[in-house]
């Protein structure tokens, strides 16, 4: 049963507050194309009002940037309780917003929790790490580090995994001790803006988190040139990622950019091919493809091809794609009608260059309404074509077949990308040579796509740089103060 969508306004300052311009978004079902609802529509004005409102929250010396991670840690931990509380409907408003399968849903919003108890741990451990003492090689002097909150900083998120992307960054900054302005995806935020009323609920302090949903230009593009964020940290496409670094320059601010991806999984001959195949569609067909590590370029050895790729035609026959909502759903619809419009175009260009349509390659007969797309697998495939370079961002697998392995480290590199990359083999010292070997962020030996808040996270090349995640995300929302003193009681 869908329920309803709450009708929200933007987050400012610890209060709702109606868009200056009073603009809205329609929110569209991608399984019904039904409009549900609509969110506020954030712009420049906005941004002004946010940003002042964090800068006063962190101008506020008793109650966050200068308060201990001990206290900031019990906000983080009472915002994973009540998400906790939330989480079937989270869950539910995440899966009619986004497309995701009901199941996939309640995941996300179990790693939100996770994520947010995860970080208030580290909070309290900044605390034990303040003063390390540096080394030096006189006796003259001591030196210490302190660690410091970054600042203010503008967190733009995409529609993928709407409530997680925006936790990634989320947690980390307010366990830091910065104020932030969330700006999720237009195209799924409701769950964003459940965030703020579980902030309000909670008492977080006004303005230490506030939340624009807006469109990109309107809302993002100021955020990013506004001289009073001190750091930007945005997930999305290549082409944005880059508009952002060249505005952010403009004031030095820092960023860190987790962006697209076009990773291989490369699979051996002395394998379990029903295991492998198990991993193959998973690392690409989960979440419907729009996971910026899906491997969605499968490298497979020549040997097992015909036998493998008939393995991966059968599991595919055996994705239950219906409405997200509906039980045992494993593939719901992808996320709007410009994403299924794209992703057609992709398989139909690959088609004219002369690729081959395993399987897939359209909508469901099934189904009628709703952005949703068969799992695709196209083969015959070179690596001059659209389909081999560039991030489909949908339920689409292209395949090679490789002899060697250096051939299949070539092709495997034979990317702009560089986030995440799989070889699945029992020998383990080959494994070890690819992990060495691939360009990337992330290997996955044996497996594609587990992710843990523990360990880091983001890519090399276009997909980005900085990482998130694990100790890497909490030091990018700090800065590091040098601190040295003369303690000789001679004269220098
Ligand atoms: O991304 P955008 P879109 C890829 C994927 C997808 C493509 C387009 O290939 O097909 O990007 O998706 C905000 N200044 N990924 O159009 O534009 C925007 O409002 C500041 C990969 O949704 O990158 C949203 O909040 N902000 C990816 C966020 O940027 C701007 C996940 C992402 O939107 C802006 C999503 C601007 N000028 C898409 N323009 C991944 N790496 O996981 C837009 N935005």
């Amino acid at each position: 049963m869908a329920i309803p969508i709450p009708s929200r306004q933007l987050f400012i300052d610890g209060q709702w507050t109606e868009p200056v311009l009073k603009k809205r978004i329609a929110v569209i079902n991608p399984a019904t194309e039904e409009i549900i609802g609509d969110v506020p529509a954030a712009t420049s004005e906005d941004v002004e009002l946010a940003v002042a409102a964090a800068r006063r929250a962190l101008a506020r010396k008793t109650d966050w940037a200068s308060a201990s991670g001990t206290v900031r840690a019990k906000y983080l931990r009472a915002i994973a309780a009540k998400i906790t509380e939330r989480k079937e409907v989270l869950a539910k408003l995440e899966a009619i917003d986004c497309g995701k399968p009901l199941d996939e849903a309640a995941w996300d919003i179990d790693d939100v929790a996770g994520c947010f108890e995860y970080y208030a741990e580290l909070a309290e451990g900044l605390d034990a790490k303040q003063k390390a003492p540096v080394s030096l090689p006189m006796e003259t002097f001591k030196s210490y580090v302190l660690k410091e909150p970054i600042g203010v900083v503008g967190l733009i998120t995409p529609w993928n995994y709407p409530l997680l992307m925006a936790t990634w960054k989320v947690a980390p900054a307010l366990a830091a001790g910065c104020a932030a302005i969330l700006k999720p995806s237009e195209l799924s935020s409701i769950t964003c803006l459940e965030l703020a009323d579980v902030c309000q609920e909670v008492g977080l302090p006004p303005g230490v988190l506030n939340i624009l949903t807006g469109l990109g230009p309107e809302a993002g593009a100021p955020l990013a040139s506004h001289p009073h964020v001190d750091k930007i940290a945005f997930t999305g496409s290549t082409a944005t990622g880059s508009k952002i670094m060249t505005t952010a320059a403009q004031s030095v601010k820092p960023v860190s950019l987790e962006l697209g991806g076009k990773s291989p999984i490369v699979v051996f001959e002395d394998v379990d091919l029903d295991k492998a195949a198990e991993w193959t569609v998973f690392g690409c067909f989960w979440t419907n493809g729009q996971i910026c590590s899906a491997t969605s370029r499968l490298l497979v050895h020549e040997s097992i091809a015909a036998e493998f790729l008939d393995k991966l035609v059968k599991w595919i026959k055996n994705i239950r794609i219906s409405d997200p909502l509906e039980e045992g759903c494993r593939l719901g619809p992808v996320v709007s009608r410009g994403q299924y419009e794209k992703v057609l175009k992709f398989i139909s260009t690959a088609r004219d260059e002369g690729a081959k349509i395993l399987c897939g390659g359209a909508r469901p007969e099934h189904l009628k309404k709703g952005f949703f797309i068969e799992p695709t697998i196209i083969t015959d495939v070179t690596t001059s074509m659209q389909i081999w370079r560039e991030e489909v961002f949908g339920p689409v697998l292209c395949v090679k077949t490789f002899s060697t392995e250096d051939e299949a480290i070539e092709l495997a590199n034979d990317t702009h990308y560089g986030l995440g990359a799989a070889v699945i083999s029992n020998d383990l010292e080959r494994c070890e040579r690819f992990t060495k070997a691939f360009q990337a962020g992330i290997v996955w030996v044996n497996c594609s796509q587990p992710c843990f808040c523990q360990a880091p996270w983001g890519g090399n090349k276009r997909s980005g740089f900085g990482r998130e995640l694990g100790e890497w995300g909490l030091d990018n929302y700090l800065s590091v103060k040098q601190v040295t003193q003369y303690i000789s009681d001679e004269p220098w």
